[in-house]
């Protein structure tokens, strides 16, 4: 029996999965593996920055000094520092791309890899202890490593990733990742510092009951397929779970089946998720989990992203649901 083929008990840890799992990538293995190691490490860093949040009325506000002299940063803001840290000491990713920056981010290696990521999502949910994720997207770089990077080396297809995750910092923290072979779901385990595996072959249920949706923006919605497709949910006993933090809203419906929903509106014309950051990521997990993720009219993982902060409208989650949602968008 090929090694990667032994199912791995629950329990094990990211490690062990990762050095058990190496023979599915002979080109790349050990770069590969040294990255999601490095996403593993800025993370558990960012889940002790988040864990003191609450304690920054004590320690200091965002904005003004530290007794130290440093300047206390949000912690967006550090999150994009941590991760990028983690990347440009590892070596293998030559650059990054986050959401907290306007450009890319040219580590000046021979790394083969780039990176996508949003450090910290659902900012508005920061302040007041409610979960927040962070998304990210690996990509083989387009041209020839050692180069200077260049935007095509960003702008991919999603699906092009040749891996994409996102960590949950919630009741427990949990990193879920795909590597396109199926999704894994580990969860932190604080007194070992070790994310072990809890949700091992994560299965997107084809049925839910649950949508997702910033209902509050529906008068704002151009198609009316969105208010019509909401009224068939609510006359079929769903209930409605919006959280605002993309991460746990994707988390939950993943588990339990359900459709996330963010539409163009008047206010955001193409959507308020950006493509490379947030919407590539979860598309691939869904999709490896047996969901769907559409933008309207197409896959969100076959859109050529023009801009490296380009947004689209995101529907995502379980089979049916998007493809009802789908067919009252195209009802006139
Ligand atoms: P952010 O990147 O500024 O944190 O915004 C993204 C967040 C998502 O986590 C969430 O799904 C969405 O914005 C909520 O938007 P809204 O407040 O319009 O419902
Ligand atoms: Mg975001």
């Amino acid at each position: 029996m090929e090694r990667s083929r032994i199912a791995l008990p629950i329990g094990i840890t990211l490690d062990r999965f990762i050095k058990s799992k190496q023979d599915e990538y002979p080109q790349a293995a050990g770069e590969f593996s040294q990255l999601l190691r490095d996403i593993a490490l800025a993370s558990k860093v960012v889940n002790r920055e988040i864990n003191k949040a609450g304690l920054v009325d004590i320690m200091g506000y965002i904005g003004q000094q530290n007794k130290a002299g440093d300047e206390q940063q949000k912690l967006d803001v550090l999150a994009h520092i941590r991760f990028s840290r983690a990347f440009s000491k590892g070596g293998e990713a030559a650059g990054i791309i986050s959401e907290e920056t306007k450009s890319f981010t040219d580590f000046k290696n021979k790394g083969k890899y780039v990176v996508a990521i949003d450090p910290l999502d659902g900012s508005s949910n920061i302040d007041v202890n409610v979960s927040i994720g962070t998304i990210f997207s690996i990509y083989k770089r387009k041209t020839r490593p050692g180069t200077k990077l260049t935007q095509k080396d960003f702008l991919q297809k999603g699906s092009e990733q040749v891996a994409a995750g996102y960590i949950l910092y919630g009741s427990s923290t949990m990193l879920v990742f795909t590597t396109g072979k199926g999704v894994f779901g580990f969860t932190y385990e604080t007194t070992l510092g070790e994310y072990v595996l809890s949700h091992p072959q994560m299965r997107c249920p084809a049925n839910g009951k649950i949508y997702s949706i910033n209902e509050a923006g529906l008068p704002q919605c151009p198609n009316p397929g969105i208010g019509r497709y909401l009224d068939k949910c609510k006359k079929d006993g769903f209930t409605a779970r919006y959280i605002g933090s993309l991460v746990a809203d994707i988390h939950r419906n993943l588990i339990k089946g359900g459709i996330f929903i963010y539409p163009a509106t008047d206010r955001y014309r193409d959507g308020k998720l950006r493509l490379l950051f947030e919407c590539n990521a979860l598309a691939m997990i869904v999709e490896q989990a047996g969901g769907m993720a559409r933008n309207g009219s197409k896959r969100i993982l076959d859109i050529a992203p023009k801009d490296l902060h380009q947004t689209t409208p995101f529907f995502v989650g379980s089979k049916r649901l998007v493809k009802e949602l789908l067919s009252e968008l195209q009802r006139k």
